[in-house]
Protein backbone atom coordinates (compact mmCIF):
# COMPACT_ATOMS: atom_id res chain seq x y z
CA UNK A 1 0.00 0.00 0.00
CA UNK A 2 1.01 3.53 -0.72
CA UNK A 3 1.84 5.49 2.08
CA UNK A 4 3.69 8.56 1.10
CA UNK A 5 4.80 10.93 -1.77
CA UNK A 6 8.57 12.22 -2.57
CA UNK A 7 7.66 15.66 -4.49
CA UNK A 8 10.53 16.89 -6.85
CA UNK A 9 9.99 20.60 -6.88
CA UNK A 10 11.14 22.50 -10.03
CA UNK A 11 8.23 22.07 -12.23
CA UNK A 12 6.88 19.92 -10.23
CA UNK A 13 5.25 22.32 -7.16
CA UNK A 14 6.49 26.12 -9.00
CA UNK A 15 8.57 26.43 -12.11
CA UNK A 16 12.26 27.91 -10.93
CA UNK A 17 13.40 26.66 -13.69
CA UNK A 18 12.45 29.60 -15.93
CA UNK A 19 14.50 31.66 -12.74
CA UNK A 20 17.25 29.19 -13.09
CA UNK A 21 17.58 29.65 -16.52
CA UNK A 22 17.57 33.87 -16.21
CA UNK A 23 20.07 33.46 -14.07
CA UNK A 24 22.65 30.88 -15.83
CA UNK A 25 21.61 33.10 -18.94
CA UNK A 26 23.40 36.27 -17.12
CA UNK A 27 26.04 34.05 -16.31
CA UNK A 28 27.01 32.67 -19.31
CA UNK A 29 26.58 36.29 -21.17
CA UNK A 30 28.70 37.58 -18.69
CA UNK A 31 31.28 35.00 -19.98
CA UNK A 32 30.71 35.20 -23.65
CA UNK A 33 29.48 31.69 -23.71
CA UNK A 34 26.21 31.75 -26.20
CA UNK A 35 22.83 30.99 -24.46
CA UNK A 36 20.45 28.72 -25.94
CA UNK A 37 17.15 27.42 -24.72
CA UNK A 38 18.21 23.70 -25.19
CA UNK A 39 20.92 24.57 -22.59
CA UNK A 40 18.69 25.60 -20.20
CA UNK A 41 16.54 22.48 -20.53
CA UNK A 42 19.32 20.53 -20.48
CA UNK A 43 20.28 22.31 -16.79
CA UNK A 44 16.08 20.74 -15.19
CA UNK A 45 16.88 18.70 -12.28
CA UNK A 46 21.18 18.69 -12.41
CA UNK A 47 23.12 20.28 -9.64
CA UNK A 48 24.62 23.72 -9.45
CA UNK A 49 28.13 22.80 -9.83
CA UNK A 50 27.59 19.57 -12.89
CA UNK A 51 25.00 22.81 -14.07
CA UNK A 52 28.13 25.10 -14.38
CA UNK A 53 30.22 22.35 -16.23
CA UNK A 54 27.95 21.81 -18.70
CA UNK A 55 27.65 25.69 -19.65
CA UNK A 56 31.30 25.96 -19.39
CA UNK A 57 32.04 22.68 -21.85
CA UNK A 58 29.27 23.71 -24.67
CA UNK A 59 31.38 27.51 -24.21
CA UNK A 60 34.47 25.86 -24.91
CA UNK A 61 35.43 26.78 -21.77
CA UNK A 62 35.70 23.56 -19.68
CA UNK A 63 39.30 23.98 -18.74
CA UNK A 64 39.53 27.85 -18.52
CA UNK A 65 38.75 28.13 -14.50
CA UNK A 66 40.59 26.65 -11.54
CA UNK A 67 38.37 25.26 -8.72
CA UNK A 68 38.40 28.43 -7.06
CA UNK A 69 37.07 30.34 -9.93
CA UNK A 70 34.15 27.93 -10.40
CA UNK A 71 32.78 28.34 -6.75
CA UNK A 72 33.00 32.11 -7.30
CA UNK A 73 30.97 31.66 -10.49
CA UNK A 74 28.46 29.31 -9.08
CA UNK A 75 27.82 31.66 -6.09
CA UNK A 76 27.58 34.66 -8.61
CA UNK A 77 24.56 32.44 -10.30
CA UNK A 78 22.89 31.81 -7.29
CA UNK A 79 22.81 35.59 -5.79
CA UNK A 80 21.47 36.25 -9.03
CA UNK A 81 18.97 33.41 -8.65
CA UNK A 82 17.93 33.87 -5.19
CA UNK A 83 17.45 37.71 -6.13
CA UNK A 84 14.76 36.22 -8.27
CA UNK A 85 12.99 33.57 -5.45
CA UNK A 86 12.73 36.55 -3.06
CA UNK A 87 10.06 38.00 -5.47
CA UNK A 88 8.46 34.02 -5.20
CA UNK A 89 4.65 34.33 -3.65
CA UNK A 90 1.95 31.47 -3.36
CA UNK A 91 0.72 32.36 -6.77
CA UNK A 92 3.89 30.56 -8.18
CA UNK A 93 2.88 27.40 -7.01
CA UNK A 94 1.95 25.37 -10.04
CA UNK A 95 -2.35 24.70 -10.94
CA UNK A 96 -3.67 22.03 -8.89
CA UNK A 97 -0.34 21.37 -7.03
CA UNK A 98 -2.08 23.03 -3.61
CA UNK A 99 -5.18 21.16 -3.93
CA UNK A 100 -3.34 17.82 -4.49
CA UNK A 101 -1.03 18.35 -1.69
CA UNK A 102 -3.77 19.53 0.86
CA UNK A 103 -5.79 16.34 -0.34
CA UNK A 104 -2.73 14.61 0.22
CA UNK A 105 -2.43 15.75 4.12
CA UNK A 106 -6.17 14.89 4.70
CA UNK A 107 -5.70 11.48 3.48
CA UNK A 108 -3.22 10.63 5.88
CA UNK A 109 -0.28 10.45 3.32
CA UNK A 110 3.24 11.32 4.52
CA UNK A 111 5.21 14.06 2.39
CA UNK A 112 8.99 14.21 1.80
CA UNK A 113 10.85 16.59 -0.84
CA UNK A 114 13.66 15.05 -3.14
CA UNK A 115 14.85 18.65 -4.97
CA UNK A 116 18.45 18.86 -6.05
CA UNK A 117 18.43 22.47 -4.92
CA UNK A 118 20.05 23.93 -2.15
CA UNK A 119 17.63 26.44 -2.42
CA UNK A 120 14.35 24.32 -1.69
CA UNK A 121 13.79 25.56 2.05
CA UNK A 122 13.82 28.85 0.92
CA UNK A 123 11.34 28.55 -2.21
CA UNK A 124 9.06 26.27 0.25
CA UNK A 125 9.31 29.18 2.29
CA UNK A 126 8.07 31.65 -0.18
CA UNK A 127 5.53 29.25 -1.49
CA UNK A 128 4.03 28.81 2.62
CA UNK A 129 4.56 25.28 1.66
CA UNK A 130 7.24 24.71 4.31
CA UNK A 131 5.01 23.25 6.52
CA UNK A 132 3.72 20.46 4.27
CA UNK A 133 7.38 19.08 4.24
CA UNK A 134 9.00 18.84 7.47
CA UNK A 135 11.01 16.34 5.58
CA UNK A 136 13.61 17.80 3.04
CA UNK A 137 16.40 15.54 1.60
CA UNK A 138 19.86 17.82 1.69
CA UNK A 139 21.17 17.52 -1.47
CA UNK A 140 24.21 18.90 0.50
CA UNK A 141 24.36 14.96 1.70
CA UNK A 142 24.13 13.36 -1.42
CA UNK A 143 27.04 11.27 -3.41
CA UNK A 144 25.42 11.44 -6.70
CA UNK A 145 22.87 13.14 -8.49
CA UNK A 146 19.22 12.15 -10.30
CA UNK A 147 19.38 9.59 -12.32
CA UNK A 148 20.93 8.06 -9.53
CA UNK A 149 18.24 6.94 -6.96
CA UNK A 150 20.11 8.00 -3.70
CA UNK A 151 17.60 10.88 -3.20
CA UNK A 152 14.44 9.40 -3.36
CA UNK A 153 15.72 6.76 -1.19
CA UNK A 154 16.65 9.20 1.32
CA UNK A 155 12.92 10.75 0.46
CA UNK A 156 11.85 7.39 1.32
CA UNK A 157 14.01 6.87 4.55
CA UNK A 158 13.16 9.92 5.59
CA UNK A 159 9.50 9.05 5.94
CA UNK A 160 10.36 5.49 7.54
CA UNK A 161 8.64 3.90 4.75
CA UNK A 162 10.21 1.18 2.05
CA UNK A 163 10.53 2.73 -1.76
CA UNK A 164 7.73 0.35 -2.16
CA UNK A 165 5.24 2.40 0.03
CA UNK A 166 5.79 5.61 -1.78
CA UNK A 167 5.14 7.71 -4.94
CA UNK A 168 7.95 9.67 -6.73
CA UNK A 169 6.05 13.21 -8.31
CA UNK A 170 8.86 14.20 -11.52
CA UNK A 171 9.02 16.46 -14.68
CA UNK A 172 12.50 15.61 -15.66
CA UNK A 173 13.45 11.74 -17.22
CA UNK A 174 16.60 11.89 -14.97
CA UNK A 175 14.06 12.03 -12.09
CA UNK A 176 11.65 9.52 -13.24
CA UNK A 177 15.25 7.01 -13.60
CA UNK A 178 15.74 7.85 -10.26
CA UNK A 179 12.27 7.08 -8.61
CA UNK A 180 12.78 3.88 -10.93
CA UNK A 181 16.26 3.07 -9.57
CA UNK A 182 15.12 3.44 -5.95
CA UNK A 183 11.78 1.14 -6.42
CA UNK A 184 8.99 3.61 -6.27
CA UNK A 185 6.18 3.95 -8.25
CA UNK A 186 7.42 7.02 -10.76
CA UNK A 187 4.54 9.47 -11.63
CA UNK A 188 5.62 11.53 -14.45
CA UNK A 189 4.70 15.17 -15.22
CA UNK A 190 5.21 16.42 -19.16
CA UNK A 191 5.46 15.01 -22.33
CA UNK A 192 4.71 11.51 -22.25
CA UNK A 193 7.32 10.17 -25.20
CA UNK A 194 10.19 11.81 -23.12
CA UNK A 195 8.41 10.46 -19.54
CA UNK A 196 7.79 7.21 -21.23
CA UNK A 197 9.94 5.33 -18.64
CA UNK A 198 7.17 6.75 -15.99
CA UNK A 199 4.54 4.34 -14.61
CA UNK A 200 2.08 7.15 -15.38
CA UNK A 201 2.17 10.36 -17.13
CA UNK A 202 -0.02 13.79 -16.61
CA UNK A 203 0.46 15.98 -19.40
CA UNK A 204 0.38 18.73 -16.41
CA UNK A 205 0.19 19.29 -12.77
CA UNK A 206 -3.83 19.77 -12.92
CA UNK A 207 -4.40 16.98 -14.00
CA UNK A 208 -2.36 15.30 -10.73
CA UNK A 209 -5.22 14.47 -8.27
CA UNK A 210 -5.20 11.52 -6.16
CA UNK A 211 -8.28 10.07 -7.91
CA UNK A 212 -6.42 9.81 -10.94
CA UNK A 213 -3.57 8.97 -9.74
CA UNK A 214 -5.69 6.09 -7.58
CA UNK A 215 -7.76 5.14 -11.21
CA UNK A 216 -4.27 4.61 -12.69
CA UNK A 217 -2.47 2.61 -9.66
CA UNK A 218 -5.94 -0.03 -10.20
CA UNK A 219 -5.05 -0.99 -14.03
P1 LIG B 1 20.44 25.08 -6.59
P2 LIG B 1 14.85 20.07 -8.76
C1 LIG B 1 17.02 21.51 -9.47
O1 LIG B 1 15.78 21.40 -8.79
C2 LIG B 1 16.85 22.39 -10.70
O2 LIG B 1 15.97 21.75 -11.62
C3 LIG B 1 18.19 22.62 -11.37
O3 LIG B 1 18.04 23.44 -12.50
C4 LIG B 1 19.14 23.27 -10.35
O4 LIG B 1 20.42 23.52 -10.92
C5 LIG B 1 19.26 22.34 -9.15
O5 LIG B 1 17.97 22.13 -8.58
C6 LIG B 1 20.19 22.90 -8.09
O6 LIG B 1 19.65 24.10 -7.58
O7 LIG B 1 21.46 25.83 -7.36
O8 LIG B 1 19.33 25.97 -6.06
O9 LIG B 1 21.04 24.22 -5.50
O10 LIG B 1 14.24 19.87 -10.12
O11 LIG B 1 15.72 18.88 -8.34
O12 LIG B 1 13.82 20.43 -7.72
MG1 LIG C 1 12.20 18.91 -11.60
Amino acid sequence: DIKGFVFDLDGVITDTSILHGNAWHQLADSLDITWSTKLGNALKGISRMDSLEMILKAGGKANDFSDAEKEKLATQKNTNYIAEVNKMTPANILPGMKDFLDGLRANGYQLSLASASKNAPRVLDKLELADYFPKVVDPASLTHGKPDPEIYTKGAALLNLKPEQCIGVEDAAAGVAAINAAGETSVGIGDATELAAADMVFSNTAAVTLANIKAKLDN
